[in-house]
This record gives structure tokens, C-alpha cells and sequence, in this order.
């Protein structure tokens, strides 16, 4: 990789560095119901620090989905059964920057005693409980991230790492049409084509293996949508499964679906993941801050893209969140 698609690391990103040199067993963490972005980030820096000699364990809230089936058959992502914390003397955060994203993990974490480190791309809370972070809001995904951390240590990306990293990119981009997708991030891209990434391949594994049901529940999605003030901002939403467990429909498609329409300039999605709780995710088209809205329910992001948790049946949250949104919408 060269290293001049990349920008100077500042004096908190070369600590981190140093924090990374320094471990040797390293324990990997992520936010519960990890994205491709937290998946790739973790398989790519697992690679890297393994190349150096260190031992990785990931232990993550939440299992990674089907579609990451090449990345999880490479690397073991181990799953949360409510167990004591393996032993480790740095755990790294990575695509969060709270611990109590980790969910249930995140009290055994706070009392094992280890460094704490965080790699992640959203805003930094005011609380900085880490050790050391490797942070930058301008960059388009965590994964991206961790290609700095790799070049910085000198670590050639292997074949997996390059996947990950590739997920990372295509995950949080929305196959580069955000604006977050920025020369980095092409140039990126285009260096992980040149050591052999497959471009329609990875678009194949990671999208177009979706069961027959998929369809017809993204129409009924679809259909949940209503638009107001005008059409400048819709609201979709999703309730539980019919067996009452969180729907694992994956929204991107109807969300950009719906973020198409000409009027719109927010799109809010809420998701009921169990009785009276609600995910928030809040995607803005325009100047709209949507960190704004979602910080305002405990949650946070970036200005166009950002989500929360939020306690209530979906009618509730919906009109809660509607009437906060409606009110920052600028004439
Ligand atoms: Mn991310």
C-alpha cells in the first residue's frame, strides 16, 4: 500500500499506534447486531495484528450475519454466551465509541481490568474512558481505519484483511454514492481491485443472496411509508417478526427507495427489536443534521446518518420522533 492515499496520523492516533505495538494477547469487540462495517473492520485487523505476532480473540454481542458467510469462515468471530471475558491486555472497540454499545458485555469489560482502545469513525463522546483511540470522523468507515493502522505498522493486507476492509468500504459508502465517499476512499478501493478483490463478486456475496421472502417483505416495508411536511421527510416502520423476535430484514434497499423521491430530504426508519423498544435510524439527504435529531434520544452519528434507542411501542416512538424531526425541519 502506499502510504500517500492516506493522511498524517495526529499525536493520538500515533499513541494508539504505540498502544497497538505494545499488546500481545488483544481481545476485539464490536456494537450489538455488528454492520459489514464492524465485521470488516474486525477480520482486517484481526490479520494485521496477527502478522505481527499478537493473539486476537473477537468477542462480539452478536453474531455476523449469513451474508458475511466468507469473512466468518476465515476468522471466529465468537459470540457472547454470558461467560467470563477471555484473557487479554487490550480490548479494542471498533465502529463505536460507547462501551455500553456492547450491550450485556460492556459491565464485564468495564471490570476486566485491560486497556481499553477504541478505533471508530462517529463522533467522540464527551466521556473518554479509553486508554487510546484511533479516531476520525472524516473518514468514510472504521475499516478504512484500520488500512491506516496497517499501513502505519507496515503490515501488508492479506487476503481476508483486504475483504474485510472492502466490506468495511461498500458497507458504510453505500457502494460509494454517500457523501462520506471521499478520494481516500476510492483510491482505497481501487488498490484492494489491484491485489484482487472481485468487485461483482463481493457485490454477489454480499447482496444477491437473499432468500425468496425478501422481496415481498421489503414491498410491505415500502408500503409503511408516509410522507409529510410536504414530502420532505418520510417514516417507515418495521414491527417484530410474526414469531415476535427482531425482523433481520435488511432495509437499505427501501430506504434508498424511498430517499429517491425528489421532495425528500430525511428518511426515518424505526425498527421494533422487542416489545416497547425501538431502533431509530435517521438518514438525511440534504443539510439536515440528523446526529442532531438522534443525540436528542440518547443516540448519535454522523449529520447524515445516525441512529438511537428508543423506549416505547412503534407508535409511540414514531410520533415521538416525528414530532422532534417536523420541528427541526428548517422552512
Ligand atoms: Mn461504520
Amino acid at each position: 500500500m502506499e502510504s500517500s492515499i492516506h493522511p498524517v496520523l495526529d499525536p493520538e492516533q500515533i499513541h494508539a499506534i504505540e498502544t497497538l505495538k505494545g499488546a500481545q494477547r488483544v481481545l476485539l469487540t464490536g456494537h450489538e447486531r455488528p454492520d459489514g462495517d464492524c465485521i470488516g473492520a474486525q477480520a482486517a485487523i484481526s490479520r494485521v495484528l496477527e502478522a505481527l505476532g499478537k493473539q486476537v480473540a473477537i468477542l462480539n454481542p452478536d453474531p455476523p450475519e449469513l451474508r458475511f458467510g466468507v469473512l466468518s469462515r476465515a476468522i471466529d468471530f465468537g459470540v457472547d454466551q454470558g461467560g467470563p471475558i477471555p484473557p487479554h491486555d487490550l480490548l479494542i472497540l471498533l465502529d463505536c465509541s460507547e462501551l455500553s454499545r456492547t450491550g450485556a458485555l460492556s459491565k464485564r469489560f468495564e471490570e476486566a481490568g485491560s486497556k481499553k482502545m477504541v478505533i471508530d469513525h462517529h463522533i467522540k463522546p464527551l466521556d473518554r474512558w479509553w486508554d487510546a483511540s484511533f479516531h476520525d470522523v472524516t473518514a468514510s468507515s472504521t475499516g478504512l481505519l484500520v488500512a491506516r493502522v496497517a499501513n502505519e505498522l507496515g503490515v501488508p493486507l492479506d487476503e481476508i484483511a483486504a475483504r474485510g476492509i472492502f466490506t468495511s468500504l461498500v458497507t458504510d459508502t453505500g457502494w460509494f454514492k454517500y457523501s462520506n465517499t471521499d478520494a481516500e476512499t476510492l483510491a482505497l478501493a481501487a488498490s484492494l481491485v489491484g491485489q484482487g478483490i472481485d468487485v461483482s463478486k463481493q457485490y454477489m456475496d454480499l447482496f444477491q443472496r437473499r432468500p425468496e421472502t425478501h422481496p415481498n417483505e421489503l414491498g410491505r416495508l415500502l408500503t409503511s411509508t408516509e410522507f409529510h411536511a410536504d414530502g420532505r421527510l418520510a417514516l417507515l416502520t418495521l414491527p417484530l417478526n410474526p414469531q415476535g423476535k427482531v425482523h433481520e430484514l435488511d432495509t437499505d434497499d427501501a430506504l434508498d427507495v424511498v430517499r429517491s423521491v425528489g421532495t425528500i430530504e430525511v428518511v426515518i426508519f424505526l425498527r421494533e427489536v422487542r416489545p416497547g423498544l425501538c431502533k431509530l435510524s435517521a438518514r438525511s439527504k440534504t443539510t439536515y443534521d440528523v446526529a442532531a435529531l438522534a443525540s436528542a434520544f440518547g443516540g448519535g452519528g454522523h449529520r447524515k446518518a445516525a441512529g438511537a434507542t428508543i423506549k416505547g411501542s412503534l407508535k409511540e416512538a414514531s410520533q415521538r420522533v416525528l414530532r422532534a424531526a417536523l420541528g427541526n425541519l428548517e422552512d
